[in-house]
């Protein structure tokens, strides 16, 4: 029995003595010190990102996991995977598996192991293989598409990923759905020092031959382009040019034809050489100052990559239309307008390509219609965020963590309070924080930020992100989670690192000051029209497809939802879907910021466990049992173990299970009988029932063989 194994500290954090803070953080670094990454509260996984690779990995360890229950062996991702796919396959229980943790905790490796683990245990034959190889390929496309060097993981994901995996009856996977959020398309033109655009682009310029570099009209030398930071092209330990070869054989595998990569690659290019469309001062023929193209073999050479006329393309970037019911208006843009503008359809393409990849990989993972299946979802989405300047993309992101962190509490503290309750088994309160009034201050339908922001970027007049500011703090000024200048001011607090165009929410995590700056642009999100016309009129299939707006007759006035109206939505979808499975939780912690093994920052690692709200989880499941059963599926299975209970019982089933039981000689303390459960407090005995009804079938099988030797 290895839980209690003093010199790497205890294995299920609801052994832990005393349970404090610092007891929790001393046993998380005296196991990560011992090369024991995991440790369990519960069913909940901790993972301590290694920063090496350890020898538990691999086909030997998880022919050990598959063989056993869940506290048999040491903390291990393949445990909860193991529990999660038996689950699924003997129970009939849909299951996601959620991931979350702060960027390069190790969310995507650990979605990746649990990935592989299904793929490994999941049924055989070329039919099944093919599935199998098509779902794990789905990664290193994505990745390339959606990951990038970032100053805290060399392989940062820059987008949120929900994927269901679909099993049949037998639990062989048929095939999936994966849903991105919110891909972070800013990175196309604008990368923070040290840090790097999207992987393709360096892949692409690495690892294509002369011939394709030729034929995409590019330069492998990745300083000739203005979207690629300049003084970091290379990142240690990742070969750009072996991994664009990865990248085309995994969309060979998913399903993509050899026309459709090379239209991937050339967007891709187009998108390179967008950044590289020089806009400057030019002069009508009136004398008044307007934006004109200079580089005009650049806008030529895209012309050509997507059979668009450069004329076509100069106007589209330079110009732009207004339309009235009457009359068509066309203003020239000054410089920074249209520099603007160069920037937004190049972040536009590259997101609606990544959007269009997505989908592409779905309509061949799909499963069909009518079909009936058992479902795994492994959730892998940007954890909570606190940087130095906050912006949209933080807002939304710490609202998804929020949305994440009611889940959290809804599914397993509140569920478990509430179950013993309705058990009639007495329960030593918890209290904990309930975050309900900080989702609904963001997500209220009328009186939300998010409705305020949306309201404002739909209202017509003169607004900008300070009137929506100025919006929220009226409407505000008493809530108890939100703070700015105004209401501190109001309350006579004066707290000198609140900017004027600040606001700050409290979040379950902690308090995040957001700088409205372009909230309402970014929320807005609209591409102009002449933009969106042009790119329909290239020649090229994929460009085409990818603006269907652009086509005149299908044009519509209707404007289309905003970016935090599409986000709240697609949230929405994700916890309705998240609330109808089983959850297993693994909460991924990143020991340093400077991505080095070994290293073990006690204070980093407390701000995670607080975000996390480890102690709260551990304080839940101490006070409660570890297992628990419905008496009926209970004496089921042990029946065997009592002579009152086997072979017939024709009593009910909760005094079938106390016979068991109370053969058994457990202690009363171990056991609560609920209405209509057994619980079980701990995994130790439930070990101890599990291996006297092996010993129980061993002893059954050998007299079956007798008597039935006896008669032939
Ligand atoms: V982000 O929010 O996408 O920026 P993640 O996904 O949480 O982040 P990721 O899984 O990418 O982090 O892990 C970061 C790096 O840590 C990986 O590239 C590996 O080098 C390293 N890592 C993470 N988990 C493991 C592991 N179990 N074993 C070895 C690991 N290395
Ligand atoms: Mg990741």
């Amino acid at each position: 029995m290895p839980l209690l194994e003093g010199s790497v500290g205890v294995e299920d954090l609801v052994l832990l003595e005393p349970l404090v803070e610092e007891s929790l953080l001393k046993n998380l670094q005296l196991r990560y010190e011992n090369k024991e990454i995991y440790t369990y509260i519960g069913n909940v996984v901790i993972s301590v990102n290694p920063y090496q690779q350890l020898p538990i990995y691999g086909p030997e360890y998880i022919a050990k996991y598959q063989d056993c229950t869940f506290y048999e062996l040491k903390p291990h991702i393949y445990a909860l995977a193991n529990v999660a796919y038996q689950s699924l396959r003997d129970r009939d229980q849909d299951q996601c598996i959620l991931i979350t943790g702060e960027s390069g905790s190790g969310k995507t490796e650990a979605s990746k192991l649990v990935m592989s683990y299904v793929a490994a245990v999941c049924g055989k034959g070329e039919q099944v293989n093919s599935v199998k190889e098509q779902l794990l390929q789905s990664n290193p496309v994505l990745e390339a598409f959606g990951n990038a060097k970032t100053i805290r993981n060399n392989n940062s994901s820059r987008f949120g990923k929900y994927m269901d995996i679909e099993f049949d009856f037998k639990g062989s996977p048929l095939g999936g759905v994966i849903t991105n959020y919110l891909l972070e398309k800013s990175r196309v033109v604008k990368q923070l020092k040290g840090e790097r655009n999207f992987h393709i682009f360096y892949q692409l310029l690495a690892g294509a031959d002369a011939q394709l570099l030729k034929a995409l009209k590019l330069e492998r030398d990745t300083t000739g382009y203005a979207y690629l930071n300049q003084e970091t092209s290379r990142v240690d330990g990742m070969d750009d040019a072996s991994s664009f070869s990865a990248v085309q054989s995994a969309m060979a595998v998913i399903g993509f034809s050899e026309e459709e990569i090379r239209q991937v690659l050339e967007v891709t290019a187009l998108v390179l050489k967008l950044g590289n469309v020089m806009v400057a001062d030019e002069f009508q023929a009136n004398g008044i100052p307007a934006s004109g193209i200079c580089d005009g073999r650049g806008v030529q050479e895209i012309g050509e990559l997507v059979g668009l006329s450069s004329e076509e393309l100069k106007r589209a970037l330079c110009s732009r239309t207004m339309e009235t019911a009457k009359e068509k208006v066309v203003t020239a843009l000054n410089v920074m307008q249209a520099q603007y503008a160069r920037d937004a359809l190049a972040k536009n393409i590259y997101s609606r390509l990544f959007n269009w990849i997505v989908n592409r990989i779905n309509e061949n993972i799909k499963v069909g219609i009518g079909e009936q299946k058992k479902v795994m979802g492994v959730l892998d989405i940007y954890g909570f965020e606190i940087l130095e300047d906050n912006s949209f993309e933080q807002f939304v992101i710490n609202y998804c963590n929020e949305k994440l962190q009611q889940v959290f509490i809804e599914m397993t503290l509140k569920e478990e309070q509430e179950e013993y309750k309705r058990e009639g088994i007495p329960w030593t309160k918890v209290d904990y924080f309930d975050n309900g009034i900080i989702c609904n201050l963001i997500e209220h339908n009328q009186r939300g930020i998010l409705a305020m922001l949306d309201e404002e970027c739909l209202r017509p007049g003169v607004v900008s992100d300070s009137t929506f500011l100025a919006k929220l703090n009226q409407l505000f000024s008493k809530h108890s989670h939100y703070e700015s200048k105004v209401t501190q001011n109001a309350q006579r607090q004066y707290d000198h690192t609140m900017g004027l165009s600040c606001f700050r929410i409290c979040h379950y995590a902690g308090k995040v000051t957001y700088n409205v700056t372009s909230f309402i642009d970014k929320n807005n999100d609209l591409l102009f029209r002449d933009l969106s016309q042009a790119m329909w009129k290239a020649q090229h299939p994929l460009i085409r497809s990818l603006f269907p707006e652009g086509n005149p007759k299908q044009a519509s006035l209707k404007r289309p939802p905003t970016a935090g109206a599409q986000f709240k939505s697609s949230v929405a979808i994700l916890m309705k879907n998240l609330y109808s499975k089983n959850p297993n939780y693994i909460r991924c912690i990143k020991p340093n910021e400077h991505q080095q093994r070994g290293q073990f920052s006690s204070d980093l690692v407390a701000t995670q466990a607080q975000y996390l709200g480890l102690l709260e989880n551990v304080r839940v499941r101490r006070a409660g049992y570890a297992y628990r059963q419905g008496y009926g599926p209970f004496l089921e299975r042990y029946r065997l173990l009592s002579r009152s209970t086997w072979p017939r019982w024709n009593g009910g089933d909760r005094e079938g299970a106390e016979k068991v039981l109370g053969e058994l000689s457990i202690s009363s303390g171990e056991l609560a009988f609920g209405k209509t459960k057994i619980f079980i407090r701990s995994p130790r005995t439930l070990f101890y029932l599990e291996e006297q009804r092996r010993l129980r079938l061993q002893q059954l099988a050998t007299l079956i063989q007798k008597i039935y030797r006896g008669w032939r």
